[in-house]
């Protein structure tokens, strides 16, 4: 039995048959959208609880390249591996999230856990066993964005909770990178602007599934004075994952 806070009428989460098609949707396309996926009064209530938090969440204020990872000195700062973007977001961690959150009842829920392992194809899945990074909600004030980059992690779970007036479009191009090529032509192309991208459509409230690992995608950003804030339920297909240390303090701003 899924939470209250779920549209089950919809999105029949434990029914075989949606799940299917769910993962049919997934795999063909690296994304799936769950329209009104949400109860309203979830998201509202989420907005209400997250808006105040928002002035001490953390702003890494750095750059970053598209790999998310180190210069590479073997090429030079125009090379695409070491072309630095700009990600102003913030986040709040899950240990800031409330213990009574319906977010926390909703990442918890057996049966949405059981739709996420029918829909990704895996067999099992994990919370992170540290206590930053299960649940993180983002915020994106006028102005800031999230730059061009691949996911570390095969697959994202997120919900927008608020959308901005305007700007914040999800763009990503498929397929950039795969096992056996970085893509360094089509991530130039792309950082300039010379290569088509698509947008990804969603609300308040709607589920997101997106493969990132070999899609480029960023957040432009936002414009209007309505923070972007959007919920990521960060999962593992293996028991007892925590981040490093290093990761604690680039992504949360945190000593270990
Ligand atoms: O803000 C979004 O919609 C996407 C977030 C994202 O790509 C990420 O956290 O890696
Ligand atoms: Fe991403």
């Amino acid at each position: 039995m899924a939470t209250a806070h779920l549209d089950t009428d919809a999105h029949p989460i434990a029914d075989s048959a949606f799940i299917d098609r769910c993962r049919g949707t997934l795999d063909r396309d690296g994304v799936l959208v769950l329209k009104g996926f949400a109860q309203r009064d979830m998201i509202d209530r989420v907005v209400a609880e997250s808006a105040p938090k928002e002035a001490a969440a953390f702003y890494a204020g750095t750059t970053h390249n598209v790999y998310l990872t180190s210069p590479d000195d073997r090429f030079g700062a125009e090379h695409p591996h070491n072309r630095q973007v700009v990600s102003s977001k913030g986040l709040i961690a899950d240990d800031e999230i409330p213990a009574d959150s319906p977010l926390r009842e909703v990442y918890g829920d057996k049966a949405f856990r059981a739709f996420l392992c029918g829909v990704l194809g895996i067999d099992q899945i994990h919370p992170y066993v540290d206590t930053l990074s299960s649940i993180n909600v983002h915020f994106a004030a006028e102005g800031m964005e999230l730059g061009w980059h691949f996911d570390n992690s095969s697959f994202a779970v997120t919900m927008l909770l608020q959308a901005a007036e305007a700007g914040a479009r999800f763009e990503y191009v498929p397929a950039v990178r795969d096992a056996n090529s970085m893509g360094y032509e089509r991530v130039g192309e792309v950082l300039d602007g010379t290569t088509a991208v698509s947008t990804l459509e969603f609300e308040p409230g709607d589920l997101v599934l997106f493969r990132g690992r070999h899609a480029l995608h960023r957040v432009t950003p936002t414009e209007g004075g309505t923070t972007r804030m959007l919920v990521v339920f960060a999962y593992n297909d293996q028991p007892g994952v925590a981040l490093s240390d290093s990761a604690v303090a680039t992504f949360y701003g945190r000593d270990a």
